[in-house]
């Protein structure tokens, strides 16, 4: 397949064999690096494993810092992939013991830049498997809709619940997003403790990350598989 003179690949899951790296921690909008390259972003309720699964997914330990203590991801974190594109780990939102101040944060800083940000291809939106979607899940949908932002929902923590009951919840997940004109209509499952097994979906995570930031366009061919 054809990239850059400096990067080969066979598959576009294989920009991932270049090591991701912290570029920058991003308070306010003002501290934005420049957008001259395809990004996409991490978002989801507090807690929800958004830093874990950048880790998982890049296959870099300790990149993205992660907690048991919600609200542990307090400024966007922006990574960078093989000079590619960035990946970004957004703060969570939902914590219901947060200061006002830290909502306030949320709601300006990184609403501010989910809906204006113009290389922003694609925003990952985590959802629970054990809770499924909330009403700030949905209000997140709604916004990215009216900004036409592109997202695709992802759930995390596929290890913690049966199989059976994943399928039911994923299923109920994708009739939500079906109605969303902005939302990708499949939803993937995920689990940042065991990403290479049946159920670690990681694989599917790279490709389709992999992809937009590639700039290849999706791979609608097994969309429906
Ligand atoms: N069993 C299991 N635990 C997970 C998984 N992903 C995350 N966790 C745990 O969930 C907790 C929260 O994970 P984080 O990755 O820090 O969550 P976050 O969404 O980045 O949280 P904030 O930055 O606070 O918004 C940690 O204790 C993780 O170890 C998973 O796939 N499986
Ligand atoms: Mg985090």
């Amino acid at each position: 397949m054809s990239t850059s003179p400096a990067l080969h690949l066979d598959h576009p899951a294989d920009l991932f064999k270049s090591r991701a790296q912290f570029f920058r921690g991003v308070p306010s909008m003002q501290f934005l690096p420049d957008a001259d390259r395809p990004e996409v972003a991490f978002a989801g309720r507090s807690n929800v494993g958004k830093s874990s699964l950048l880790n998982a997914l890049t296959g870099v330990k300790g990149l993205a810092r992660t907690s048991n203590t919600p609200g542990r991801t307090q400024e966007m974190n922006f990574f960078d992939l093989a000079g590619v594109g960035y990946i970004v780990d957004l703060p969570g939102y939902g914590y219901a013991k947060a200061s006002k101040r830290d909502i306030a944060r949320w709601n300006d800083t990184t609403n501010q830049y989910l809906q204006g940000r113009p290389n922003l291809k694609r925003v990952y939106v985590l959802i629970d498997c054990r809770h499924g979607l909330k009403d700030n899940d949905r209000q997140l949908m709604d916004d990215l809709d009216v900004a036409a932002v592109s997202y695709q929902l992802v759930l995390t923590k596929a290890d913690k619940i049966k199989s059976g009951a994943l399928a039911k919840v994923q299923a109920a997940v994708e009739a939500e997003a079906l109605k969303h004109p902005a939302s990708f209509p499949r939803v993937l499952a995920t689990s940042a403790e065991k990403p290479l097994g049946p159920i670690g979906g990681m694989m599917d995570l790279r490709d389709a990350v992999a992809r937009v930031l590639l700039g290849m366009g999706d791979d609608f061919g097994d969309m429906f598989a």
